[in-house]
């Protein structure tokens, strides 16, 4: 259970402790912050035209200006700075690089993103970029988009260019952002961009992004010895709906195998779980000869996005699947507390435990990879006063989870860093703006941002962590002739 805070001066004592290897950062996506959604030769995106065209999104809203971080990005690398962090994790939008997805590439797209990078670098933050986060070419969409087998080539030729034009900027890629969520809520749920209802796309466009992943993995571990590669999926503990209901325990089964195992095994062991590829046959695409050896190309890291864990119940309705995960399709207006849990404004249980329950089915299942997690945050409505956002609910999310990170590399998880979603109060898909995720708060009207008591949590976490790593730097420094009594140099024999 998380830990009630008395008052704020608790908020900063007892904080988690990390080894001084361990990376801390902050995550974001393109789409989400960036705006500027056709200027200076951007292409159109499929969620431009999702918000443009549908009314799906629950406050009306857009990307179209969103955060303004194409415009005020320096300002947020300030940010960045001010509280920090080590490393920070933003997606390229392919349309603003390659405005038909093939192609011309739009050379002012690609100097916004070097002049990102040379901010971070010479703030000394570590970029992780990651490559795909939902956000489709449009011209790529008109073209049958993911459920067309020829997009993992479209990708593959994305990635190429920005390798060419960016590659020496970027050591750290994740080549794609929650391939589950991002197929089943686009193609199978209608919920997400493109806003399909067909489960024959969804499956089409699982396997094409895992070998759109294989295909990006190989040519970046080729292009550069040095380059880390890694792939971001979404993984939550799975719980029966009804402990007591057997068949809400089945039901776990096959969420497993469809929510979590579909993505790990090929990715992670080089086949899809059989058992469940029969079941489903009818709906999945032809596997070519190749695919698994592509989708299981090594990789560096495995990145966990969590927020939560599932309650499944059982549905004979839902072919081949038989579960249904009991979720907020429709978040609520705001957070509550329910037989003295707390659950988030999206209506996610905070469930800091289950960090721990999946870094440990890595470690046990999965021959221990390195693990970042590379999103885990929560939404609460937050209230500014006198300049002021006291986020506290969203300080004890982030104490708890953390807790359960450090917990887990103590019981030997290799996991190596962590980013916070979000650094900025963003579009948080069909939700609009109404879901504030951010460490910093953000008036989408005036575009002021205003760090949260959550960000300043962050910064007093930093700043243990990098007095333990300058610690243990000049324990292991070689010491001085006066240090070691000895002459010569100060090399210590
Ligand atoms: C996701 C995406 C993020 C979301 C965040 C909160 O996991 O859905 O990576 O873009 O905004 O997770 O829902």
């Amino acid at each position: 259970m998380h830990c009630k805070f008395k008052n704020k001066s608790a908020l900063f004592v007892g904080q988690p402790t990390f080894p001084t290897d361990f990376l801390i950062g902050t995550a974001t996506s393109a789409f989400q912050i960036e705006g500027a959604w056709q200027t200076e030769g951007k292409g159109e995106s499929i969620w431009d035209r999702f918000c443009h065209t549908t009314k799906k999104i629950g406050d009306g809203t857009n990307g179209d200006v969103a955060c303004d971080h194409y415009h005020k990005y320096l300002d947020d690398v300030e940010l960045l700075s001010t509280l920090g962090f080590q490393t920070y994790r933003f997606s390229l939008s392919w349309a603003r690089i390659m405005p038909e997805g093939t192609g011309k590439v739009n050379m002012q797209g690609i100097a916004y993103y070097a002049n990102l990078l040379d901010a971070l670098h010479k703030a000394g933050i570590t970029p992780f970029v990651t490559l795909y986060h939902w956000d489709l070419p449009q011209a790529l969409q008109d073209k049958g988009g993911w459920a067309n087998r020829d997009c993992a080539n479209w990708f593959l030729e994305f990635v190429e260019q920005v390798n060419f034009h960016l590659g020496a900027k970027i050591n750290n890629w994740i080549t794609f952002n929650e391939i589950f969520v991002n197929c089943v809520a686009g193609q199978f749920l209608g919920i997400h961009a493109p806003g399909r209802y067909n489960i024959w796309a969804y499956y089409q466009s699982l396997h094409n992004q895992l070998r759109a992943h294989g295909l990006a993995a190989q040519y970046l571990k080729r292009s550069n010895a040095n380059n880390q590669v890694g792939i971001t999926v979404d993984l939550r503990p799975i719980y029966p709906l009804d402990e007591l209901n057997p068949y809400d325990h089945q039901a776990v089964e096959f969420a497993d195998l469809t929510m979590r195992r579909m993505i790990l095994d090929p990715i992670l062991r080089g086949y899809y779980p059989q058992a469940h590829l029969d079941r489903i046959k009818m709906f999945f695409p032809a596997i070519e000869a190749n695919d698994m050896n592509i989708i299981n190309s090594p990789i560096d890291f495995i990145g966990i996005n969590n927020y939560s864990r599932d309650r499944v119940k059982y549905s004979p309705w839902f072919i081949g699947h038989k579960f249904w995960p009991e979720y907020q399709a429709k978040a609520p207006e705001k957070e509550y507390e329910l037989n003295n849990v707390q659950y988030t404004s999206m209506g996610w249980e905070v469930y800091p435990e289950g960090l721990y329950e999946l870094l440990m089915l890595l470690k046990d299942e999965y021959n221990n990879p390195k693990v970042f997690i590379t999103e885990n945050g929560a939404a609460f409505t937050d209230h500014i006063v006198n300049d002021q956002v006291d986020d506290i609910k969203r300080v004890e999310f982030f104490n708890a989870y953390l807790h359960q990170v450090s917990r887990a590399i103590k019981a030997g998880s290799n996991c190596a860093g962590y980013f916070a979603w979000s650094l900025l109060d963003n579009f948080e898909w069909h939700e609009g703006f109404k879901k504030r995720f951010g460490l910093v708060y953000v008036d989408h009207q005036t575009q002021q941002r205003t760090i949260k008591q959550s960000g300043y949590w962050f910064k007093s976490l930093l700043q243990t962590h990098k007095q333990n790593i300058m610690q243990n730097e000049s324990k292991s420094k070689p010491l001085t002739v006066e240090q070691n009594g000895t002459r010569g140099s100060n090399v210590v024999y």
